[in-house]
């Protein structure tokens, strides 16, 4: 008889984080790259996807697949169904008051020109000052500067030290009566710096300003708590975090989404429609134009099952062994340069050896099975301010190992023998 104890411990057994099994749901890091195993550490860029995830986006073609929110019949409704799902899956992980404050979009970069394009055209005039910082992907720099040159607005730069953590003190000094919004990067995918988030919040809402975090590389290595955050807009990708690419979330605190007009226009985002007047659907329909995608959300919402079941926080300690095996290793490589050495850091692994070119040492460790990204990270700024052209990176995930940053470490070993 199977009692409530065996229960217990069984589900304990689960939760237990062994890698091995892990990597056995993520079929594609089972195979050889020029005749070596492949050693995937370009997870900054994306990550692998489990199976769980990709037999629900072939599960719902195949015994799903409709339109949502338009019609009466079966499909229809199933469909409907998983992508409202999905959106709830969603909003308790990342623990929002409410599934009105999910928007789907197609990712991180989609997220910050919404906020952009609508939250910005909305309030901000002529001399007003948004914050960024020196660390911000392009997804965070072009839209506000696409903005700032419409509207005279002027973008300022929180600074970092060569250690690229951002100087506090600076950040708050930047505050003044034009300051109108903060856009901050959580995980900088050209460093790896975790930046001290929630403190900068609060130090924004002493000011009244609102602040957007583009958490692109930060989701899938700590868990986030939107609301212990205290953050206005969180923008996140699904394909960085084990979901499908082409779908992303932005949260926004309901009463600014309220306040805000429209992104796009189309179907699904209105009540009625005249040609005089078009009033527009509830949160988060609002800013979801068009048919969306549908087997993307459903494939978030089966990421999201896959983080829970797999006790996620073990994952997280179990990526954060391997990272600090990395961070101990790879410095002591002779002529090797860590780009980064922020204290508090995640996942990001960037370099350069001295005298051979990034794109030499990616091309080189290709050879070894090896997938690492190189050049500037779309972070070309964060470039120039360590006077680089650009970096290796090597980037982690949940499924990698220790075994794996040896395989790394021979792998440069190897790059700097073919430069001797
Ligand atoms: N960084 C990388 O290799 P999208 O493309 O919309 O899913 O995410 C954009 C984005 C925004 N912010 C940060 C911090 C990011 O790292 C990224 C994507 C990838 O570093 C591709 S350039």
């Amino acid at each position: 008889m199977t009692t409530t104890r065996d229960t217990l411990l069984q589900v304990e057994a689960e939760k237990s984080f062994d890698v091995e099994r892990i990597r056995a749901e993520f079929p594609i890091l089972n195979q050889k790259v020029n005749g070596k195993p492949l050693v995937y550490l370009d997870n900054a860029a994306t990550s692998q996807k489990p199976q769980v995830v990709i037999d629900a986006i072939s599960r719902y073609y195949l015994e799903e697949n409709s339109n949502i929110h338009r019609g009466v019949h079966f499909l229809s409704d199933k469909a409907t169904q998983s992508f409202e799902a999905a959106r709830r899956k969603i909003q308790r992980f990342i623990n929002a008051a409410s599934q009105k404050e999910i928007i789907y979009v197609r990712g991180t970069t989609e997220a910050i020109n919404l906020v952009a394009q609508t939250y910005g055209r909305r309030n901000f005039r002529q001399g007003d000052e948004i914050l960024i910082s020196a660390m911000e992907h392009h997804s965070n720099i072009v839209p506000w500067q696409m903005l700032a040159e419409e509207k005279g607005l002027v973008l300022r730069v929180i600074p970092m030290n060569d250690r690229g953590e951002l100087f506090l003190d600076k950040y708050e000094s930047m505050f003044n009566e034009r300051t109108r919004f903060v856009s901050v990067v959580h995980v900088s995918n050209a460093l790896g710096t975790i930046n001290p988030v929630r403190l900068m919040i609060s130090i924004a809402h002493s000011h009244g300003v609102p602040v957007l975090i583009d958490g692109a590389q930060a989701v899938s290595h700590g868990r986030i708590d939107v609301r212990d955050l205290d953050c206005d807009f969180y923008a996140f990708s699904g394909h960085k975090m084990y979901g499908p690419t082409g779908v992303g979330i932005l949260y926004g605190k309901e009463h600014l989404l309220e306040a805000m007009p429209p992104y796009q226009g189309g179907g699904d985002m209105i009540r009625t429609v005249t040609y005089q007047k078009t009033t527009y659907n509830d949160l988060p329909y609002k800013f979801e134009a068009g048919t969306p995608n549908i087997a993307g959300g459903v494939g978030l919402g089966a990421t999201i099952d896959f983080l829970n079941r797999i006790d996620f926080d073990a994952a997280i300690q179990h990526e954060r062994e391997v990272f600090e095996y990395a961070s101990a290793v790879l410095p002591e490589i002779k002529g090797l340069r860590v780009i980064g050495t922020a204290k508090e850091k995640a996942s990001v692994h960037s370099f350069t050896l001295e005298g051979i070119h990034p794109h030499d040492i990616g091309t080189i460790l290709d050879d070894e099975g090896i997938a690492i990204r190189t050049g500037h990270h779309c972070a070309q700024p964060v470039m120039q301010c360590f006077n680089i052209p650009a970096t290796a990176r090597a980037s982690f995930a949940l499924y990698n190992t220790k075994e794996e940053v040896e395989t790394l470490v021979k792998g440069i070993y190897r790059v700097m023998e073919v430069f001797e």
